[in-house]
C-alpha cells in the first residue's frame, strides 16, 4: 500500500532551519510512501540518506539488495542474479540539477549503484535540501567521480583533463595512506570541472576512455527526486 507523505509538523528544527538528518529522512519516507508497495523487489544504494529509505522499508514487506543495512532490519537480501529486474530502485545523491542529471560516488559508490539503477524500472533520488542545484557544480564542488582500473589512473586523468579541461584527481584514503579502493577493487579519480558542459556527451565520452569503469554522471536515469527542505517540506522535480 502507499501511505501519504511525512508531515512536516513534528519535525524537528534548529535554529529555525530544520537540519540536514531531518530533511534527508523526510525525503526519504516520502519517496518510500510515495513509491513502494508490499512484495516489491526494491534495489537500495549507499550513504547517509539511504539509510532513512531502510529504515521506512523495513516497515514494509520487501526484498531488495544492500547488504548490512537490510540485514538490520529484517529484510529479504536479494541479488541481480536473483532479480535482475526492480520494481523500484531508491538511491542518494550528491548534487541534482535542474534536468534531474545527478552526480553521485562522493561516497565512492557510483558503479554498482548505476548497475541497479539500470535495472530498475523506477528510479527514485532522495536527498536534503544541499543537493539541490540548478546546475551540476553550484553546490558540489568535489568534481565528478570517475572509477578506473588502477593501472589506468594516469593516462585516463590526462585524457580527461585534455579533452574537457579542468583536473581529474587521484581519491587519497582520509589516512593518506593510499588512494580510496572501490567495492570492485579500483581507484577513483575527481574530476574537477571548469564549466557546465552536456553531460550526456561527456559521460558518453569519459565511458569511452580506456581503463574508466564508470562516470559519476547519472543522465537520464532519475524519474523523480525528493529534497527534504529547509523549512520542512518535501520539494520534488
Ligand atoms: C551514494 O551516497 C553515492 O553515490 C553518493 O555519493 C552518496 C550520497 O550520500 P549521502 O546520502 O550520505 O549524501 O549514493
Amino acid at each position: 500500500h502507499v501511505r501519504s507523505s511525512s508531515s512536516s509538523s513534528s519535525s524537528r528544527r534548529y535554529h529555525g532551519t530544520l537540519m540536514a538528518e531531518e530533511a534527508k529522512k523526510l525525503a526519504a519516507y516520502a519517496a518510500v510512501d510515495n513509491h513502494i508497495q508490499n512484495n516489491q523487489v526494491v534495489g537500495v544504494g549507499s550513504g547517509s540518506t539511504i539509510v532513512y529509505a531502510v529504515d521506512r522499508l523495513g516497515q514494509y514487506k520487501t526484498s531488495f539488495g544492500a547488504r548490512q543495512l537490510i540485514l538490520q532490519h529484517g529484510l529479504t537480501l536479494s541479488d541481480l542474479d536473483r532479480h535482475p529486474e526492480l520494481d523500484v530502485a531508491i538511491d542518494g545523491a550528491d548534487e541534482v540539477d535542474a534536468a534531474l542529471t545527478l552526480i553521485k560516488g562522493g561516497g565512492g559508490c557510483l558503479t554498482q549503484e548505476k548497475i541497479v539503477a539500470g535495472c530498475a524500472k523506477h528510479f527514485i533520488v532522495i536527498a536534503d535540501y544541499r543537493k539541490d542545484s540548478k546546475a551540476l557544480g553550484q553546490q558540489w564542488k568535489k568534481g565528478v567521480p570517475v572509477e578506473v582500473i588502477p593501472m589506468a589512473y594516469v593516462p585516463v586523468s590526462r585524457a580527461i583533463a585534455r579533452r574537457f579541461g579542468g583536473e581529474a584527481v587521484l581519491r587519497m584514503a582520509v589516512s593518506k595512506a593510499g588512494p580510496v579502493v572501490t567495492d570492485n577493487s579500483n581507484f577513483i579519480l575527481d574530476w574537477k570541472f571548469e564549466h557546465a558542459q552536456n553531460w550526456k556527451e561527456v559521460n558518453t565520452a569519459i565511458k569511452m576512455i580506456p581503463g574508466v569503469v564508470e562516470t559519476g554522471l547519472f543522465v537520464g536515469m532519475a524519474e523523480r527526486v525528493y529534497f527534504g527542505m529547509e523549512d520542512g517540506r518535501v520539494k520534488t522535480r
